[in-house]
């Protein structure tokens, strides 16, 4: 039976997902939103954001793909009973977080934001170096992202450790699990970077309780969701000097209103949202290889729990 799968994302690198299908998954029918045609045809949706409509819309919809890494832009609970949902694990993300977490890590590790005042100031200023293997650095989820940072930053020498709901043994890093050994891990981080997903869990966990567990001088990376940062909080801890910088890519907003206090606080710096992106020929080969599992009954790669929310 002929199988038929929508995109709805970025219809620019829906095009791109277009080229992929039609050359390696050719049994697949590919249709770009809006020109679903008719809804019943429509076996598999790739989506960021599905229709609110969706079980009038696409009433035999059997498999949920999310464009995004995150799922937390899909309201889990209102989708059809029992619809399976796959987040994206594709190489393209991971290298651009890895890339982006190392930079910023690096950046604060060698005190670059201080330079950079020092040198608004024509200021010739001096700060010791510190080796890599003496800074602390803590990642906040140990999932497919969280790990592959790690790799990355125990390469450098740095003294790693990790957080997961679950125990994870990730070579080179001390790995915590669980509320009970949060508090134990907080204290030794002295660059936390937040890669947990978005779930009822993590909303607002990044917040004054948790800053406090931090060591002084703590500084922050957040590449996570905006929604699990209390911004005000943030800025209370870095003007008493609790925290010494932070690292936003994303925020609640976003786009983050021109007049939010984060934009000007100098100690914060904010990007759009950038971190990774999800890169179409890569993303469209996982998802062709995930609807053939699919189609013979195998595990999918990035199978959502959707009542654990990831
Ligand atoms: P995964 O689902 O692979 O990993 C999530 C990790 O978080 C797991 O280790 C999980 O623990 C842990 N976790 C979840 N909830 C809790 C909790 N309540 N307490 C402790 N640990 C918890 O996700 P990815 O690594 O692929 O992605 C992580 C997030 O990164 C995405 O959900 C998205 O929000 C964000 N992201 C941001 C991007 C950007 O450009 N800024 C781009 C891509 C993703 P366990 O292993 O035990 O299940
Ligand atoms: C994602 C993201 O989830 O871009 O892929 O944040």
């Amino acid at each position: 039976m002929r199988q038929v799968l929508v995109y709805k994302a970025d219809p620019q690198r829906g095009r791109q997902w277009a080229e992929i299908f039609r050359d390696e998954a050719p049994e697949i029918e590919f249709r770009l939103w809006p020109d679903v045609g008719d809804g019943a045809d429509v076996h598999y949706l790739a989506a960021w954001e599905p229709p609110a409509d969706l079980a009038t819309r696409l009433p035999n919809l059997r498999l949920l793909l999310s464009t995004g890494a995150g799922v937390d832009q899909f309201d889990l609970t209102a989708l059809p009973p029992g619809l399976p949902v796959v987040r994206m694990v594709e190489p393209g993300i991971v290298c651009g977080m890895v890339e982006y977490v190392t930079h910023a890590v690096l950046d604060l590790h060698r005190d670059m934001p201080a330079y950079r005042r020092a040198q608004q100031q024509r200021e010739w200023q001096v700060i010791q170096v510190r080796p890599a293997s003496e800074r602390r650095i803590g990642v906040l989820g140990l999932g497919s992202l969280g790990q592959a940072v790690l790799d990355k930053l125990v390469s450098f020498g740095f003294d790693c450790a990790g957080w997961s709901r679950s125990r994870h043994e990730v070579p080179g890093v001390v790995c915590h699990a669980g509320a009970d050994e949060l508090e134990g891990f907080l204290a030794r981080s002295e660059i936390l970077v937040c890669l947990l997903p978005l779930t009822d869990e993590t909303r607002g966990l990044l917040n004054s309780a948790l800053f406090a567990k931090l060591p002084k001088g703590a500084s922050l990376v957040h590449v996570g969701r905006g929604p699990q940062l209390v911004a005000a909080e943030l800025l209370r801890a870095l003007d008493e000097g609790h925290l010494a910088e932070a690292v936003l890519d994303v925020t609640d907003p976003e786009p983050l209103p021109r007049d939010h206090a984060l934009w000007s606080h100098p100690r914060v710096r904010v990007t759009p949202h950038i971190a990774s992106m999800t890169q179409p020929h890569t993303a469209a080969r996982v998802a062709i290889d995930n609807l053939r599992r699919f189609a013979r009954g195998e595990p999918l790669v990035g199978l959502v729990d959707r009542r654990r929310g990831y």
